[in-house]
């Protein structure tokens, strides 16, 4: 564990606090966003020493109940949950799982404000620009720095070295984290990877918008495109007016620039993901139908093979509800050939 070798700035922490921590030897936090990561940093922050482990929230919810804290995921066994997902507080709340040491609000921005609420420190000024950096990227406001950071948790998401380094990174240095040496190599390593990202989306964008005017979109991604640009491809299209995007991921091939993402790709299924802004659409509640969930403007799900056709079914008709029209368009390298 590399933990011990990096300087982390000392916080006070309040007694009532230390009691807890002292009960606390396992803690899970979300893999693949920003917010689990600075989760993480403000447990390393809280103390050095923990082992946390990195999980997707499909990981979670087959997970043993091995942990004493679970943040920004849903409730693993008798664990303290901290998270803001509805999805979750919902189920913790049907099946009376919501414990008084439990701290769930669907009302915060992210996962690690309440995390330092519960443990008394979010009045320190380093930790409130982690808070501040996890709020941001949760809300969907992307800074430039955020952007870069976003992108290399997402390239690591599978590599739990990797991530725990972004997390010592943003404990160290908080929102001003791309002076850390080792974020600053990835992102030049992951440059021609971006400016792929940038004329992909501008490919979306001029084909469903500026061309044909559609602002509800289905996009199906086969191949050819890199798994880190999958976020740009919704960000840019609902940035550019676009009101509504499902994305359905079903790509098998190695990704040649983040490896680990697809070093053990399990049976074939369709990752899906949806975006809204503008319109009267609950993500959340429609991939709730298909085992999915997560907020009502950003939502996601993992589907079998065999229940993607009633999916896309589903989903031109309730788009086609709330939009009019909607517009399907396929991604692959055959497709793509154009794309610069
Ligand atoms: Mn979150």
């Amino acid at each position: 564990m590399p933990n011990k070798e990096v300087s982390l700035p000392s916080i006070d922490i309040p007694d009532r606090a230390k009691k807890i921590l002292e009960r606390i030897e396992r803690v899970a936090v979300h893999a693949s966003d920003l917010d689990g990561i600075a989760s993480a940093a403000i447990l390393l922050l809280l103390s050095p020493s923990l082992k946390i482990d990195f999980l997707s929230v499909t990981e979670a919810k087959k997970a043993p109940a091995i942990y004493d804290l679970v943040v920004d995921l849903p409730k693993i066994g008798n664990a303290i949950n901290i998270d803001h997902h509805k999805t979750n507080y919902e189920y913790l709340i049907q099946h009376d799982l919501l414990s008084q040491k439990d701290l769930v609000d669907p009302e915060s921005p992210s996962a690690a404000a309440l995390l330092a609420k519960y443990f008394g420190i979010d009045g320190n000024n380093h930790v409130k620009k982690i808070i501040e950096i996890a709020n941001l990227a949760d809300m969907g406001k992307f800074t430039a720095e955020i952007y870069l950071i976003d992108k290399i948790i997402k390239c690591n998401s599978r590599n739990p070295d990797s991530l725990l380094k972004i997390a010592l990174a943003v404990a160290k240095y908080g929102d001003k984290f791309l002076e850390d040496p080792w974020l600053r190599e990835e992102i030049s390593r992951l440059e021609p990877v971006l400016k792929k990202c940038g004329s992909l989306s501008n490919f979306v964008v001029k084909e469903v918008i500026k061309k044909r005017g559609f602002r509800a979109l289905i996009l199906h991604v086969e191949s050819g495109v890199p798994r880190i640009c999958i976020g740009d491809l919704m960000h840019n299209f609902i940035e550019e007016g676009g009101r509504i995007v499902v994305l359905i991921n079903t790509m098998r091939e190695k990704d040649p620039y983040c490896p680990s993402l697809t070093e053990s790709m399990g049976p074939q299924a369709a990752r899906i993901s949806i975006r809204v802004k503008g319109i009267e659409f609950d993500a959340r509640k429609f991939l709730e139908r298909f085992g999915g969930g997560g907020h009502k403007t950003a939502a996601g799900a993992k589907l079998s093979m065999d229940k993607l056709p009633i999916f896309l079914l589903e989903a031109f008709e309730e788009l086609s509800r709330v939009c009019g029209q909607v517009l399907y368009l396929n991604l692959n390298k055959n497709t793509l050939c154009e794309v610069p």
